[in-house]
């Protein structure tokens, strides 16, 4: 149904169970309203002055235990049997890495891609495997109606094949944070062809679904400095910014050469940034933390390669 924005089959499954406890809820309530207002005219005081005392009735007690007990059975197995073909997915299915961190998204496909929006080819089982880098956030879907929690050193699965083509909203269901409201992303339903045209096409490879995804806010990652794209996808700018704007973190503009006050072990220092003084702040966060700002920084897997891209990148900003 298209005005309910159903766009893959897990959203056909859940509304499906949705309106069936529904119904039955519409049904009940009319069922018991009626049978209450029938009761008060018909048992009133008027119509009936002496209140009479009724002893036990077998057959309605069975039935009235019968019936619901049929009705709740029949509603757990339709829930449980919906739940299991959203957390078992097929064996052909891609598998993602999606890491969630404070605050923001990130996917890895198998051969190594990676991406801030999450690409899916229409019609094809994609298998998520939700990861926390830092701490308990939630992987939603609406318009999937899929949602699970990312938590720490545990993976949690799920799956999804898309049915319409389109981009749809990616939220965090759990407060997690000053910008948990902006740990927004977007799942990007294409035709299988571009998919496969940017998943097979190498480094350069435009990402998919650029006839609708010109008002996004995410960049396309290779039309980005190759420093500024492992900062994007790697969710630093979540707390950097690159323009002078101050963030939960310092910001990288101007930052190379500056003087700065950082406290190592809790003793203050006065250093000069510098390569070494990046790359220590990058892979060990903790051992110094720059005077003025929370000690908030996640420790996050980089490769040498991207390490050395983000210092270049960020000799850039001066
Ligand atoms: C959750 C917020 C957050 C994220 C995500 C984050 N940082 Fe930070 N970062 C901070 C904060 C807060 C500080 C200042 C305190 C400190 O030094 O630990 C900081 C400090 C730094 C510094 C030192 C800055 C200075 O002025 O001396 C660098 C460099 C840096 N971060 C790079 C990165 C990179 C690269 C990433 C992504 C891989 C990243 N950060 C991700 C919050 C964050
Ligand atoms: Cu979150």
């Amino acid at each position: 149904m298209d005005w309910m924005n159903q766009a893959a089959i897990s959203a056909q499954k859940s509304d499906a169970v949705f309106f069936y406890v529904f119904g039955l809820s519409v049904v009940f309530l009319i069922f018991i309203t009626t049978l209450m207002i029938y009761f008060v005219v018909r048992y009133s005081k008027k119509r009936h002055p002496r209140a009479e005392q009724i002893e036990g009735h077998v057959g309605l007690e069975i039935v009235w235990t019968a019936i619901p007990l049929v009705l709740f059975l029949s509603i757990f197995y339709y829930g449980w049997t919906n739940y299991e073909y959203m957390r078992l997915a097929p064996r052909d299915a891609m598998a993602i890495k999606v890491t969630a961190r404070q605050w923001s998204w990130s996917f890895e496909y198998p051969n190594g891609k990676q991406s801030k929006v999450l690409f899916a080819p229409i019609g094809k089982p994609m298998k998520m495997e939700v990861r926390s880098a830092d701490m308990v956030h939630g992987f939603f879907i609406p318009s999937f109606r899929l949602k699970i929690d990312a938590v720490p050193a545990r993976t949690n699965t799920t799956w999804f094949q898309a049915t319409k083509v389109g981009s749809y909203d990616i939220e965090c269901t759990v407060i997690c944070g000053v910008d948990h409201s902006l740990m927004l992303s977007k799942v990007i339903v294409v035709p299988e062809d571009e998919f496969k045209a940017w998943y097979f096409g190498g480094e350069n490879a435009p990402e998919p679904g650029k006839s609708f995804r010109a008002n996004e806010a995410h960049p396309d990652l290779k039309d980005l400095p190759k420093g500024m794209a492992v900062l994007t996808v790697k969710g630093c700018l979540a707390c950097h910014s690159v323009d002078g704007k101050p963030k939960v973190g310092p910001t990288l503009k101007a930052l190379y050469g500056k003087e700065q006050q950082v406290f190592v072990g809790g003793v203050a220092k006065t250093i000069t940034v510098d390569d070494a003084y990046l790359r220590r702040s990058i892979i060990d966060p903790m051992g110094q933390v720059v005077r003025g700002y929370p000690p908030a920084m996640p420790k996050t897997q980089l490769t040498d390669q991207e390490l050395n891209e983000v210092v270049r990148f960020i000799k850039t900003l001066n």
